[in-house]
């Protein structure tokens, strides 16, 4: 790959340079790449691109492609987890990289629910945005949830659920802050393929989001 650097003779060739190295970087993640997802987050890093760059328009923009070319039937199953895996590649060379944050987030799968990809999504992009993000992984209990982010003196807690059999711990996780007097100190996000603006509004959730992008704008404007 060209130096970003050495290619630096004026700021026009830097900037196509950079997008060069992400797009490489994109279409490794798209493709399910690892090997080369790591070494081109490593490069573009080493190049001085930001973290949040990396993060936002490298990793992020990736898998906002592979969602949608998995929603129009072009990607099935094998296919997101292999793109996934590249993407988790790519975000672990970022661990290290100091961001400003701008407030802490505890996120996770609700317990009983295993699907994480978009919940990865999420987080990823919310990193990219600048928040300090402690994701506790899947299969989180509201315990879990209220206790990580009592320890982390977080501001937003945000939940992601794939089945509508699992929909219910966020309830459950409202009336765990509820009872901790923390409700309206911290914040709830929820989102998830089978969640709903009118189900976070049944049970008191400070926020839905459709989709990563809305869930990062959505989580900004509650912590504000
Ligand atoms: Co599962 N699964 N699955 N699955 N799986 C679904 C969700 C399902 C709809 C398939 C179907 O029947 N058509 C169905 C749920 C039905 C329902 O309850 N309504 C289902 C089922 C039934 C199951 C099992 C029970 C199957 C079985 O074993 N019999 C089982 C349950 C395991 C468990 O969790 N306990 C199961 C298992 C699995 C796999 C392990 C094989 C795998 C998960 C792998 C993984 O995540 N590491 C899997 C997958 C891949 C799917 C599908 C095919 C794809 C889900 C996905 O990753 N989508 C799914 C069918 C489908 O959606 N067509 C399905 C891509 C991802 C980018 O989108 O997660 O929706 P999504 O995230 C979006 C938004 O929803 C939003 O942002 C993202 C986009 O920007 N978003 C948030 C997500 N979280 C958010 C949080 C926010 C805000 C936005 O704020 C906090």
């Amino acid at each position: 790959m060209p130096s970003v650097r050495t290619m630096k003779p004026s700021m026009h060739m830097y900037k196509e340079a950079v997008m060069a190295v992400l797009d490489d970087l994109r279409q490794a993640i798209i493709r399910g790449d690892q090997g080369k997802a790591k070494e081109l987050t490593k490069a573009a890093l080493g190049e001085g691109i930001a973290a949040k760059t990396v993060v936002v328009d490298g990793i992020s923009a990736a898998m906002e492609v592979v969602g949608e070319k998995f929603r129009a039937n072009e990607f099935f199953v094998p296919e997101l987890l292999i793109a996934q895996r590249a993407m988790k590649e790519a975000l672990n060379m970022m661990s290290g990289e100091s961001v400003d944050h701008i407030g802490t987030v505890v996120i996770g799968t609700v317990k009983g629910d295993l699907h994480d990809i978009g919940k990865n999504l999420v987080a990823a992009m919310m990193e990219g945005a600048g928040f300090k993000v402690v994701d506790l992984g899947v299969d989180v209990s509201p315990g879990k949830f209220v206790e990580t982010a009592k320890a982390e003196s977080a501001g937003l807690i945000a939940m992601s659920a794939l089945l509508t059999t699992t929909m219910g711990s966020m309830k459950d996780t409202v009336a765990a802050l509820s009872s901790q007097g923390l409700n309206g100190r911290v914040k709830v996000i929820i989102g998830g393929a089978p969640v709903t603006q009118s189900y976070a509004d049944e049970i008191e959730a400070d926020g839905y989001a459709p989709d990563a992008a809305s869930a990062v704008d959505k989580a900004k404007a509650l912590l504000k």
